[in-house]
């Protein structure tokens, strides 16, 4: 009081403020493993970006009870405060993700208050809390002023034990600060005393929680001065050797890695956000969240506890930025680090531990490994043995329960199965060790801009390994900030976009979400991979069955609707629906009726498990899961390829015409009709991915750093090694052309500058009924890398806004991720065809193309049809930017006008991998050099 802060700035709290006034306090930086300041622990640079908060309030006589105290919590500040209240200085939070209470009754008057929060970026604690993330100071989570009464209830925790094999629960209460106290739960017919004695209720039979039924029941707790109220899950945690049981099922995570990011507020919680994210991982039938890498909100667990999902929360610890040091002077290992590290693992354990959802504990992240981290899981070890303890860096198993490995390809799991290995220790006979322990993936699937591929082969091996218990996906969504260019161009920021000083680049968006909560195809893709719920149909001696497997962890099927639908030509023919109740762990096969597939078409049979009924995170009808069978033709005649009377061509002047189309006299492509078209390229370009190693343009390379962990192709990625051969850069020489009574024959040889291998291509060109065709093409001299695609490149027009098709969809795919795709009919504006990723690179591919038909107003109408051609069709892209635009350039925004409609007609495409942080695109899915053909026939109508 008596202090004039009239003239200082407002600033709305909960906030950090370099995301406030633009700029003008400062700026986020993001690294990723680095420091952004000198290693020089426990010092940090004299030039200490502070913030200065000072807020005044009034309290009516009365608020704090007689006999007791004021209580001070700050739930989240980033990384220290000095806190005064009236003028005396009342402590220091530390911590950035965790909460601290300072007690303040002594300084708290009745009437005008002044309290000062002088918050610094850098603090001794930014050295432990080197997340990959955003470096964010301020105020970012509330602060509570809390009256408590004498003899209050300080703290209560309710351990809620569930015993699978009588289905009874019991509780074992621990209260502080006011015993005698109540315990009451209407719904259980629990009223009963606690006393200090009192070390276990038992509560009779009880339904359990799990994350697929996520039970709760309503408890109070009370004495003569207050009620504390508690949503309690029973359930029981074990480790049995390598089975992780809860409940006594074993686990299987469908997980995903949770940071807190919203794109315009960082890393203050929005409750509104988190719990439509959590819909919608319901939705994509995740059922587990790593807490990357702090303690998140606590209202997140809340929403864990009551949505379901099994939930490892991490504490608020890395010290990654000593990796690049190898480790020396590491805080994990100094005692002179000891007690901040247990500080912070009691403050998490004590904040959460009522919550069913936590499953596990986790030390933290990329902190090495030491002593400090062995007394965190001991003190954890003593205080909640009904939770194991997980460390990911503790690769020798010294002092944790779960054995845990980040971005394994699969023949390293298969390895580690086996005994095989040192499981990351040094220490040779490790991997034979832990084959006792369960293991999990507590990252893998680096879903980074296009991808990650592979996810069913991690999940065939995931099936055929009980001791692994599944994965978390890195991660849940993009944290790109939204901002705007000079112009006022909106985009999402990453590394770099502010001027940093050192940085890494677009590391920060590798989300299965974009930056605006926008799901990408990654995600449905996860959810069509690893659905509980697993539908096998099978069309055999005149039968159709349905297998349903149940691998939910608690629930039947009886939620769920199986519908069926005849398709001929992508055009339904009927359908119908069948229910089965499945019991979790079995399975039943059902009898479809009998489908007529002998009319001429392509004949499939999809069938959808829907949601019967509305949940609290899906309406009904809602997809689990979806499969598809082609139904056998009946032997037919078939009609021969090219029916209808061949058209020849003629010469006229410098043209040569073939039906409508009309060609140069090198037999380069002009018209078809009315629509004019760029001469079709054959081409082997597609604008790299980030798991095909665009560069990031940070101080730490992608893919670089982590190649090693890539077991598909060691080396450069595959970025690098596409543009050292020059595929970005293909000339074309026409070596040949002869047109005759049945149509145009090009010939080609397609090379890059320097380089003597090529591609030699054959174009002919017929016109039967339209525009045909028929391309080979062939490699020569030796090719030492992959290629991205094999396909041609068709330049339209501009002004193309539609695609309809019947071909594989909704979404893009590629060979190793189109599980969620299926066989149909689909329609899309131009724009959503592909993702808008952070940073502009392939998308939109869509494999296994029957026909498409491009529409635009104004514009003539062109339709593709295409023909298989060794047993394949090829698959299609269309876009307002070409592959070299979209390579060119950083951020959407900077993308050049359209100057054409893309259409690319792809044999083959390379597949899309993890190597932005993981294993490179399996064998199985590389794209080797070879001949390949295609057949397409091109109709344009005005
Ligand atoms: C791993 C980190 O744990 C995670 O925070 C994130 O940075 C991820 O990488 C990459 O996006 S550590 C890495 C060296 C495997």
């Amino acid at each position: 009081p008596g202090f004039d802060d009239s003239g200082w700035d407002d600033i709305a709290v909960p906030s950090h403020w370099v995301l406030q006034r633009d700029g003008e306090w400062g700026s986020p930086i993001y690294t990723n493993v680095v420091y952004p300041f000198p290693v020089d622990p426990p010092f940090v640079p004299d030039a200490n970006p502070t913030g200065d908060h000072r807020r005044s309030f009034d309290l009516p006589d009365g608020f704090v009870p007689d006999g007791g105290r004021a209580l001070l919590r700050f739930s989240g500040v980033d990384s220290l405060a000095v806190v005064h209240l009236n003028g005396v200085e009342v402590g220091v939070v530390r911590g950035s993700r965790l909460p601290q209470e300072l007690d303040v009754t002594p300084e708290l008057l009745i009437g005008a208050n002044a309290l000062h929060v002088r918050v610094h970026q850098w603090s001794a604690m930014s050295y432990l809390e080197d997340q990959d993330q955003w470096w964010l100071p301020g105020i970012f989570r509330e602060v509570t002023l809390l009256a408590r009464p004498a003899s209050g209830l300080d703290d209560v925790w309710l351990r809620a034990d569930y015993d699978p094999s009588t289905g009874a629960g019991t509780l074992r209460p621990e209260v502080r600060g006011g015993y005698p106290a109540r315990i009451t739960c209407a719904e259980l017919g629990l009223d009963a005393t606690l006393d200090a004695r009192t070390d276990r209720l038992e509560v009779g039979p009880v339904e359990p929680w799990s994350a697929d039924v996520p039970r709760l029941y309503d408890l109070a707790v009370s004495n003569s001065a207050e009620t504390v109220k508690l949503r309690v899950g029973f359930r029981r945690v074990e480790i049995d050797g390598s089975a992780w049981l809860v409940n006594g099922r074993r686990l299987r995570l469908r997980g995903v890695n949770r940071h807190e990011f919203h794109r315009t507020t960082g890393r203050v919680f929005d409750a509104e956000q988190a719990r439509r994210d959590l819909m919608l991982m319901k939705r994509s039938n995740l059922n587990a969240i790593r807490t990357s890498h702090y303690p998140p909100h606590p209202t997140l667990l809340d929403l864990a506890d009551e949505l379901g999902f099994w939930v490892i929360d991490e504490c608020d610890i890395e010290t990654h930025g000593f990796g690049a040091l190898d480790w020396v002077g590491n805080p994990s290992d100094d005692p002179a680090w000891r007690d901040c590290y247990l500080d912070r693992v009691e403050r998490m354990v004590e904040r959460d531990k009522n919550h069913p959802c936590i499953v596990a504990w986790s030390l933290g992240n990329e902190a090495g490994t030491g002593a400090n981290l062995a007394a965190m899981s001991a003190w954890i070890h003593t205080r909640d043995p009904g939770r194991p303890v997980h460390y990911e860096g503790d690769h020798a198993g010294d002092y944790t329960d779960l054995n845990s490995r980040m971005y394994p390809p699969t023949e390293e799991l298969e390895d580690l199965c086996a005994g095989i290995g040192d499981n990351g220790s040094g220490v040779e006979g490790t991997a034979a060790m832990l084959l006792n322990r369960p293991m999990i993936m507590c990252e893998y699937l680096h879903a980074m801009g296009n991808g990650a591929g592979g996810i069913a082969g991690y999940e065939a091996v995931i099936d055929a390994h009980p001791m692994i218990h599944g994965g978390f996906v890195w991660e849940w969504r993009d944290h790109g900030l939204l901002t705007h260019t000079a112009d006022g161009t909106p985009y999402f920021a990453y590394g770099g976009d502010f001027g940093e000083e050192l940085h890494d680049g677009s590391f920060v968006c590798d989300g299965m979400t974009l930056a605006d909560g926008t799901p990408t195809p990654m995600l449905a893709e996860y959810a069509a991979v690893v659905s509980p719920i697993k539908l096998q149909a099978l069309v055999a001696a005149g039968r159709t069955t349905l297998t349903v497997t149940n691998l939910r962890h608690a629930g039947h099927t009886g939620d769920l609707e199986f519908v069926w639908t005849h398709e001929r030509a992508g055009h339904r023919v009927a359908s119908g629906s069948l229910t089965a109740v499945v019991a979790p762990g079995k399975f039943v096969t059902l009898d479809l009726p009998s489908m007529d597939a002998s009319a001429p078409g392509e004949h499939w049979l999809t069938i959808s498990a829907r949601l019967a009924d509305s949940t609290s995170w899906a309406a009904a009808g809602h997809t689990v899961a979806r499969t598809q069978v082609a139904l056998p033709a009946p032997a037919r005649v078939r009609r021969s390829d090219g029916e209808g009377r061949a058209i020849a061509c003629r010469r006229v002047a410098d043209t040569i015409t073939l039906g409508e189309a009309t060609f140069d006299a090198a037999g380069a492509l002009l018209r078809i009709g009315e629509l004019r078209v760029g001469a079709p390229a054959v081409t082997l370009w597609r604008a790299p991915t980030e798991n095909d190693g665009l560069a990031s343009g940070g101080s730490y390379e992608l893919g670089d750093a982590v190649s090693t962990r890539g077991r598909g192709v060691p080396g450069p990625p595959s970025a690098q090694r596409w543009r050292a051969i020059g595929l970005d850069r293909l000339h074309a020489r026409t070596t040949g052309v002869e047109a005759d009574d049945s149509g145009i024959t090009v010939s080609q040889r397609i090379a890059a500058a320097g380089h003597s291998r090529a591609l030699l291509a054959t174009l002919r060109w017929t016109w039967v009924d339209g525009l045909r065709l028929d391309l080979t093409a062939e490699p020569v001299g030796d090719w030492p890398t992959t290629w991205p695609r094999a396909g041609v490149h068709f330049a339209l027009p501009t002004g193309y806004e539609r695609a309809a098709w019947f071909g594989t969809g909704p979404a893009e795919n590629y060979p190793d991720s189109r599980v969620a795709a299926r066989v149909g009919r689909f329609d899309a504006p131009i724009d959503e065809l592909g993702v808008a990723y952070a940073v502009p690179q392939e998308t939109g591919h869509r494999a296994d193309l029957r026909e498409l038909i491009v529409s635009g107003s104004y514009l003539p109408t062109l339709t593709v049809g295409t023909r298989e051609t060794d047993g394949r069709r090829p698959g299609f892209t269309l876009s307002r930017y070409s592959a070299e635009e979209l390579a060119s350039v950083r951020h959407p925004y900077e993308l050049p006008l359209p100057s054409a409609t893309h259409l690319y007609l792809d044999a083959f495409q390379h597949g899309l991998g993890s190597r932005s942080c993981g294993p490179d695109v399996t064998a199985d899915y590389q794209l080797w050099p070879q001949a390949f053909t295609m057949s397409v026939q091109l109709h344009v109508a005005v």
